[in-house]
């Protein structure tokens, strides 16, 4: 039977649509359970049946792979991403504990974050937003304003960040990200609607999660779509890596007097100090206690 190379470009829980070198996109199932594991963004070995199925028999090596986990389950975002762009939005409220935790992920899984605060045009609660981003500003977070209604500008500004490479919008439901897609690649016709619609608060447009490629002219690049989240368990992370998703922490905890310092309660330690006197802000610090007393816990969230 032929073999063949492609790149997943759409998850389905059981079945998945993988993309072929020659540009057309065949239905596939895992074959085995390695195959199972299957992401978009991966590359997987495909056994080619009549001319748009396939078997998915494995998954090729994988530089990284984004998910967020609670007690009982994970979910997959994507493999082998190189940025992950965090869209939040002054309208409906974007919510720190979720941006924060989607950022601990994106730091410990070593891809690089950027926040884009979209919908700019509004008047009403920029400002404010702004300054709710200010923490992550302060410690070394790219944060870029974007309206995706100026289509042409949106295009210009994310060009040389988005150029070339394979980037994740994340973000809850509503921030604008499937509008931020269409704007950069208006073939995508992707769905978007206004949070209370007729559908009611809280229900997700988007559903799964798909990539699609960046216009020839930028030379390539992939920008991957999915679904709002509610909730971002990390309980994959270990303590070490929690420390590790929170770099203005993680740099300061050599000089602590304990090299296994938790930075809680424990004596001589550098980032309660820094905390003493303003230089780490106490809701990024009060996010990584959080994380992990829940992760001890096991707990559901
Ligand atoms: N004013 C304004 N509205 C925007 C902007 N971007 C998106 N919207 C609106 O915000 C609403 C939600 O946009 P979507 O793109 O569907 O949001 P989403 O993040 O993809 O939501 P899910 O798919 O549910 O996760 C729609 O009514 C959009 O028209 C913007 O820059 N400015
Ligand atoms: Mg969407
Ligand atoms: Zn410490």
């Amino acid at each position: 039977m032929t073999r063949a190379v492609g790149l997943v470009v759409a998850a389905y829980g059981r079945h998945f649509q993988v993309e072929m070198s020659d540009g057309t996109v065949r239905q596939c199932y895992p074959r085995g359970k390695r195959a199972q594991a299957a992401a978009v963004g991966d590359r997987v070995e495909v056994s080619l049946q009549g001319s748009t199925e396939g078997a998915i028999e494995a998954v090729q090596p994988r530089r990284n792979l984004f998910f967020r986990s609670d007690a009982t389950r994970s979910k997959q975002f994507a493999a082998n991403l190189d940025q992950i762009l965090l869209v939040v939005a002054p309208v409906p409220q974007f919510s720190d504990d979720l941006l924060g935790r989607a950022l601990v992920a994106a730091h410990s899984a070593d891809v690089t974050p950027f926040v884009l605060l979209n919908k700019v045009d509004l008047l009403d609660g920029v400002a404010e937003a702004r300054e709710r981003l200010q923490p992550l500003v302060d410690i070394g977070v790219t944060v870029l304003e974007v309206s995706a209604l100026r289509v042409e500008a949106t295009r210009e500004q994310l060009r040389p960040v988005l150029a070339g490479r394979t980037s994740l919008l994340l973000g809850q439901s509503a921030m604008g990200k499937s509008t931020l897609l269409n704007a950069l690649v208006p073939e995508a016709e992707a769905a978007t609607q206004e949070h209370s619609s007729a559908l009611g608060a809280g229900r997700h447009t988007t559903t799964h999660t798909r990539l699609y490629h960046l216009p020839a002219e930028w030379g390539g690049g992939h920008l991957i779509d999915s679904p709002g989240f509610q909730g971002f368990g990390l309980q994959h992370l270990s303590d070490s890596q929690i420390e590790h998703g929170f770099p203005e922490i993680a740099a300061l905890a050599p000089q602590c007097r304990f090299h296994n310092c938790r930075h809680r309660h424990e004596p001589g330690c550098a980032v309660l100090d820094a905390l003493a006197k303003n230089e780490i802000n106490a809701g990024r610090h009060a996010l990584y206690e959080r994380i992990l007393d829940e992760n001890a816990a096991g707990e559901r969230y």
